[in-house]
């Protein structure tokens, strides 16, 4: 091993708050608020907290999705919650998810408010409440929930493991970066092997699995994650990628990547959302952004 010394474990673990890294400002080893701050609440049925992060993306791609297909009763508030600078330990956040983590949903549709905290726990409640993206055949919802749990407990390998020590660790470490490229290269080639017969993860139907999905690993083969695709070589992964782009091209997609978004091409944010007009404007900026670099 070329880098750091040995690190021996003291007999107990104690806080050092100055460990380094991207984030390290907001990690701690304690849950619940830290101050009191109340959320807003918006006009429309459903109120979510969130940022533009994979997590955060998978849910505002569904709301996108419902509402392209018609659903009206879909409509929803974005409001951001910036972790960067500890929102989700505001009390009204924690409330709402005791993890204190993004995204967080307030189903405000019926006569009680109801609040719905983990990414994938969100997308069935909203799949299921409006019998939208999930399978047409019932002998298929296994699969489909399969492949959603799959997501749910494979990309924090891809996100804590591999992200954090290839682009946040205050230093690059050989170990856990070979570990943990290992994994993904791993959890690609069972996505590659996957969309080698079907269209999307579970066959001819998209859902909710595709959607939390594409987020972290199709926005990796894209290109788009970490700068690591030519670390990892994602281009190899062929099936994967002509699944990833499939499914960028849905204008859904493309708004729900936007959405709670703070960071990348001014024209791609939408730091909150309350209104489908909302995307209007940031068309009308990428039309002027075209217009200045062709004149
Ligand atoms: N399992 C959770 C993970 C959510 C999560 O890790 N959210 C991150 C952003 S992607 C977060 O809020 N981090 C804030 C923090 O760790 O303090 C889900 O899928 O909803």
């Amino acid at each position: 091993m070329s880098d750091t010394p040995e690190y021996v474990p003291p007999k107990v673990w104690t806080w050092e708050q100055q460990s380094g890294g991207t984030f390290a400002n907001i990690n701690r080893p304690i849950a619940g608020a830290t101050h009191d701050k109340d959320l807003p609440v918006g006009k429309h049925p459903f109120q979510l907290y969130s940022l533009g992060t994979p997590n955060g993306v998978k849910v505002t791609v569904l709301f996108e999705e419902l509402l392209a297909a018609g659903v009206s009763e879909a409509e929803y508030d974005a409001w951001l919650i910036n972790i960067g600078d500890g929102d989700q330990f505001g009390s009204g956040f924690v409330d709402i998810n005791p993890n204190s983590k993004i995204p967080a949903l307030m189903d405000r549709s019926g006569p009680t408010p109801i609040r719905v905290f983990e990414s994938g726990a969100i997308l069935i409640h909203l799949a299921e409440k409006f019998g939208k993206f999930l399978p047409s055949n019932l002998n298929q919802r296994p699969e489909m929930l399969s492949w959603l749990m799959w997501q749910m407990g494979s990309a924090p390998y891809l996100g804590g493991g591999f992200g954090h020590f290839y682009a946040y660790a205050p230093y690059k470490m050989e170990y856990p970066i070979n570990r943990f490229a290992m994994e993904v290269k791993r959890q690609l080639d069972v996505l590659d092997r996957n969309l080698s017969t079907r269209e999307f993860m579970i066959g001819d139907d998209y859902t909710i699995a595709d959607m939390a999905i594409w987020p972290w690993y199709g926005n990796l083969v894209l290109g788009k994650q970490y700068n690591a695709g030519e670390f990892l070589d994602v281009d190899s992964y062929d099936n994967v990628r002509r699944w990833a782009e499939q499914l960028l091209d849905r204008v859904p997609v493309q708004r729900g990547r936007m959405v709670n978004r703070g960071v990348g091409d001014p024209s791609e944010q939408l730091l909150e959302r309350h209104d489908a007009s909302d995307f209007d404007t940031k068309t009308q900026d990428k039309i002027k952004v075209a217009e200045n670099q062709t004149s």
